[in-house]
């Protein structure tokens, strides 16, 4: 295990106008800081000049979640799919102008017409990969996929599909380990043992196993000590991002309790 330093995401004020968050970036008692390029938060010229401004005045460092919401890069349909890519390709842009460490991404999902055509998602979202993995090239940002939680459609979810993905896809892509997430399957532990050398980033937050719920850290099932010394196990160094909804404070003490 490497340097690790605890930050936090910007996903829990989502809900709140982008001034409140540029207020909360002003106040952070964090150096490291995941903004959000989605909903009320979704970035543009203006904004990324604020939160560069921001950045210098506060000795903040940032990473970048790519957005999300209605974004498939293994969209069927080859003019939606461009579109998602266009908007991922101008956020690795945004991410460039305000050095962002790292940019996460989600793989794409399954959709109405998948059972029609089977493995044919599974093609477009390594296709997607690729192509985004030229794109950061060109933006000079590092990019990384995340894992998914169940229920939801995702094609990367557990570590069988990562495997597999990692062997088709051919070349390498850096992975973003989702605690909450991997809890749903109770994966952490598998996750960190089969690709530790390939996790860069990390998201913390908490859930009864069952639910994505962004819990605070120590509020629901995950195991953290274990989780702890399964990181110790690996050559991890980077960011352990806070990505609960509330109890943000005790939740980033827990975990600097934790890491040091
Ligand atoms: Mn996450």
């Amino acid at each position: 295990m490497g340097k690790i330093d605890i930050g936090l995401s910007m996903l829990h004020c989502l809900g709140e106008p982008f001034t409140n968050l540029c207020k909360r970036l002003r106040t952070a008692s964090v150096n490291h800081v995941e903004l959000v390029d989605d909903g009320w938060h979704s970035l543009d010229q203006e904004r990324v000049k604020t939160l560069a401004k921001i950045a210098e005045d506060h000795t903040l460092v940032y990473t970048l979640h790519s957005p999300f919401a209605d974004i498939n890069i293994a969209a069927p349909a080859e003019d939606m799919r461009n579109f998602v890519m266009k908007r991922l390709s101008k956020s690795m842009g945004f991410a460039g102008k305000l050095e962002c460490r790292i940019v996460v991404f989600h793989p794409g999902f399954r959709t109405g017409i998948s059972d029609f055509y089977p493995g044919m998602d599974w093609e477009i979202n390594i296709e997607s990969v690729r192509k985004l993995l030229r794109l950061a090239k060109k933006h000079e940002v590092n990019i990384a996929i995340e894992n998914c939680p169940e229920p939801f459609g995702f094609l990367l979810k557990d570590i069988k599909q990562f495997s597999r993905f990692f062997t088709e896809l051919g070349e390498d892509i850096d992975l973003v380990l989702d605690v909450g997430h991997s809890n749903i399957n109770s994966q952490t532990h598998a996750f960190i043992e089969s690709f530790g050398d390939r996790i860069v980033h990390i998201h913390a937050h908490d859930n009864n196993g069952e639910h994505d719920q962004h819990l605070g850290i120590g509020l629901g099932s995950v195991d953290w000590s274990k989780f702890r010394e399964d990181i110790e196990n690996t050559p991890f160094s980077g960011l352990v991002m806070v990505e609960s909804i509330d109890h943000l404070h005790e939740s980033i003490t827990t975990l600097q309790k934790l890491f040091t």
